[in-house]
């Protein structure tokens, strides 16, 4: 793949099994369009110059046509345009069809994060992958239509509500990688990022082992930590006291807290287990009601470490005042 090889210069190493295909296949396009630029616009100076308006200039009939020329000008870009033709469409083939032996992951988008869940049911954030395996994924929004693209595997494919898409991958370099949404959907689009993570050979089980039995190994505290970041409540609540789409966890806990509805409530482990499984129930004031329901996405422990995060994160550890 001497083409490929080449292009670190123009994009990200290609690091899958089909990203290499498609940087030749682009090069190949790039070179014909430089080749037909240069004679194309060559020609059009030339002419520019010979043509001109002159005194001495005699007007010819113009030449009625010339069969050599067209049918040369007719083959040879068909020609071209039927290798590029077949040349994607291979590629095209070769990356709608996942391996029979791939690793199923599946991949929910929504507003503005991205959950990966693996096979044992381990939920995260970002997608971690095993090396030099085949990873099928199959995809659906919760709400809008998102794309999910890895430029360093040149993947890219819609989410579409309702339905599911497939496509896949194989990683030959371990290391992190950045997942972008490509398809506007809204104000925070731009943040909807998320890390591919390979991991060298043999390290997946482990992770994911590790990953799942999180509650085992964790106090409730440690777990609930990484379960807001993973789970994609960073994306809306801070924990530095600044307020995002949704209120700050800091020094919350305890305190009491006033409602659209005009009346108060008290931020205790009910509300907060409320919050998390029925978020429209109780909306605060200054807020939209746009939380998505962790309803049946969160085991009880889960939402018991969660709240114990909350807690910890409080001056004031005692529900009430
Ligand atoms: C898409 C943004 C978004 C995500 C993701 C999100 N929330 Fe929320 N959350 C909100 C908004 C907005 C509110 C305020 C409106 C309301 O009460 O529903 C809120 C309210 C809350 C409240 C009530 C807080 C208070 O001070 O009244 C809790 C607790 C909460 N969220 C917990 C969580 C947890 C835990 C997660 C992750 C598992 C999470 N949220 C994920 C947007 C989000
Ligand atoms: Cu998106």
């Amino acid at each position: 793949m001497p083409l490929a090889a080449s292009s670190g210069s123009l994009f990200p190493k290609p690091t899958s099994t089909t990203a290499g295909d498609v940087d030749e296949l682009f090069y190949f396009i790039l070179a014909i369009s430089v080749v037909f630029f240069a004679i194309i616009v060559g020609a059009m100076f030339v002419f520019i110059v010979k043509y001109r308006q002159r005194d001495d200039l005699e007007i010819q009939p113009s030449p009625d046509h010339n069969n050599v020329l067209e049918i040369v000008w007719t083959v040879i870009p068909g020609l071209l345009v039927g290798v590029i033709f077949f040349w994607g469409f291979i590629s095209y083939l070769d990356m709608r069809q996942a391996p029979d032996n791939s690793y199923e992951i599946q991949v929910t988008a929504k507003k503005w994060s991205w959950s990966f869940t693996y096979p044992n049911g381990h939920v995260d954030n970002k997608l971690h992958v095993p090396i030099d395996r085949p990873v099928k994924l199959v995809m659906s929004s919760d709400d809008v239509i998102h794309s999910l693209y890895i430029p360093a595997f040149r993947l890219k494919m819609d989410l579409i509500p309702g339905r599911y898409s497939t496509t896949w991958f194989e990683a030959h370099t371990a290391g992190d990688y950045t997942l972008f949404c490509a398809e506007y959907c809204g104000t925070q689009h731009s943040t909807m990022l998320a890390k591919v993570v390979v991991h060298p050979s043999g390290e997946f089980d482990t992770w994911l082992d590790n990953a799942a039995n999180l509650l085992k190994t964790m106090t409730p505290v440690e777990a609930g930590e990484i379960l807001y970041t993973r789970r994609g409540c960073v994306q809306c609540h801070s924990i530095d006291g600044a307020a995002k789409v949704g209120p700050t966890f800091l020094n919350v806990f305890g305190t009491q807290q006033p409602l659209t509805d005009g009346s108060m409530v008290e931020v205790d482990e009910n509300y907060i287990r409320e919050s998390i499984l029925e978020p429209q129930a109780k909306i605060r004031a200054g807020y939209k009601p746009v939380m998505p329901t962790y309803q049946g996405q969160l085991k009880d422990e889960e939402i018991a470490a969660l709240i114990a995060y909350i807690k910890s994160l409080s001056t004031t550890n005692e529900a009430t005042p």
